[in-house]
Formats: structure tokens, sequence, C-alpha cells
């Protein structure tokens, strides 16, 4: 496919401006949280799918948008995903996490125990592509885990700014959720974000992030 530029410009403002804005952002993020205790109460189909249209803006390698997102609301559907996660979720915490694993976890108070999967009224599954078929011929993607990860942190910001509480659960191994949802063999499950409102009373744990400090270097 041939190079076909298109002009590009943003939306201009004056500095100050920018920063206000960059500050009321970062004041509204770091209030974000993960969340294990959902409220039943819906979340409109029309949401979720502009959520995860905001989601699909993101760059990804060679623009091929190695992504796919599957949003499950049939109770069905996620009851048998809370089964099979916890069967695995069960055995990673009784024998494949190691102590100093569990140790790490101990201030998230997590367990194998899931209900959040039934009781969130959207689980977001999002796959990454590894592989697709062009013109009868097997590709790999390029930078699909980078694309996909910048796509699902566009997803988690989005949902917060909408005022939406999120998780980013990762039961290991994740194969059965390609089974449980009939994807294809060229799509790996990256994250399960069960997506809603927090039940009344919840509580997360008490945690602190690093300095801004230790996280960044300017220059040498
Ligand atoms: N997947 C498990 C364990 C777990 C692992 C990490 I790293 C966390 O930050 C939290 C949990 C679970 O979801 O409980």
């Amino acid at each position: 496919m041939p190079y076909i530029p298109t002009p590009y410009a943003i939306d201009e403002r004056p500095e100050p401006d920018m920063l206000a804005e960059a500050q009321a952002l970062l004041k509204r993020l770091r209030t974000r949280r993960s969340c294990r205790d959902f409220s039943p109460r819906p979340v409109a189909r029309e949401l979720i799918e502009t959520l995860v249209a905001v989601a699909h803006t993101a760059p990804s390698g060679a623009n091929r948008q190695p992504w796919h997102f599957v949003a499950v609301d049939d109770p069905a559907i996620k009851r048998e995903i809370r089964i099979a996660a916890e069967e695995e979720e069960h055995e990673s915490y009784a024998r494949r996490m190691p102590a100093t694993w569990l140790e790490a976890l101990e201030p998230l108070g997590t367990d194998e125990h899931k209900p959040f999967l039934e009781t969130a009224p959207w689980l977001v599954v999002i796959f990454q592509r590894t592989w697709e078929w062009i013109d009868d011929d097997k590709q790999p993607n390029y930078y699909p885990m980078e694309s996909v990860g910048i796509a699902s942190g566009m997803f988690l910001t989005a949902c917060h700014l909408a005022g939406l509480a999120t998780l980013t659960h990762t039961p290991s191994p994740m194969k059965f959720l390609r089974d449980i949802l009939k994807r294809p063999d060229n799509e790996k499950p990256y994250l399960l974000i069960p997506v809603g409102y927090p039940a009344t009373g919840c509580m997360v744990p008490q945690i602190e992030k690093k300095p801004l400090r230790d996280v960044l270097q300017w220059n040498r």
C-alpha cells in the first residue's frame, strides 16, 4: 500500500491552559483504583461500546490494530468464566505461585475467589492478535503486546473518566477465555477487565505510588 499523506493538526491552546488541564487530569486519574467489589447495577451497552471505541483509537505496530474486544454481560457466560477462572486461580494460589509472590500480594488482600466475575455488569476481555492471514499469507503482527497494552491503558483511563470502576484481572493461565468466547487460534487472551460501579461500601487496599522523582529522570 502506498504512503498517502493527510494533514495533521492538534487542538492548540495556551500552555498555561494545557498545564491546568494536565493537572486536573492528574487529580482525576489519581483517584483510580482497581476494584474487586462491584455493584450489580447495569451499565448501558452504548457506554461500553464508546469506551471500546476510545481504546480502538490507540496507535499500533504498522497500524495492524492487533486487538479484539469481547464484551460480556450474559450471566450464563459470566458464570462459565468465573468457574473456569476460579479453578485456575485455586491451582495458582495453592501450588503455582511461589511464596515470594503470595507475600507480595498480601497487602492487596486477593485470593482465589472471584465473585466480581459474576457481579460486575460487564466483563471486557481483550485479546491480542499475534498473526493475521493477509492475501493467503500468514503474517505476524508487529509489537502486538505493546499495542494491546496501550489500547488497554486507554480503555482503563476512559472507563475511569467516564465514572466506571475497572479491574485488570489476569487469571493464569487464561486460555480458557479463548475456548469459552470462541475466539480463533491467532488470538491470545491479554486482560480480563470487569467494568461497572463499585459496590456500596466498597473498600480497596491502602497503597502508595512511588514519588515521581523515583520514576522520572531528566536527561542523563
Ligand atoms: N491472578 C491472581 C493473582 C494476582 C497477581 C497479581 I501480579 C496481582 O497484582 C493481583 C493478583 C488474582 O487475580 O488473584
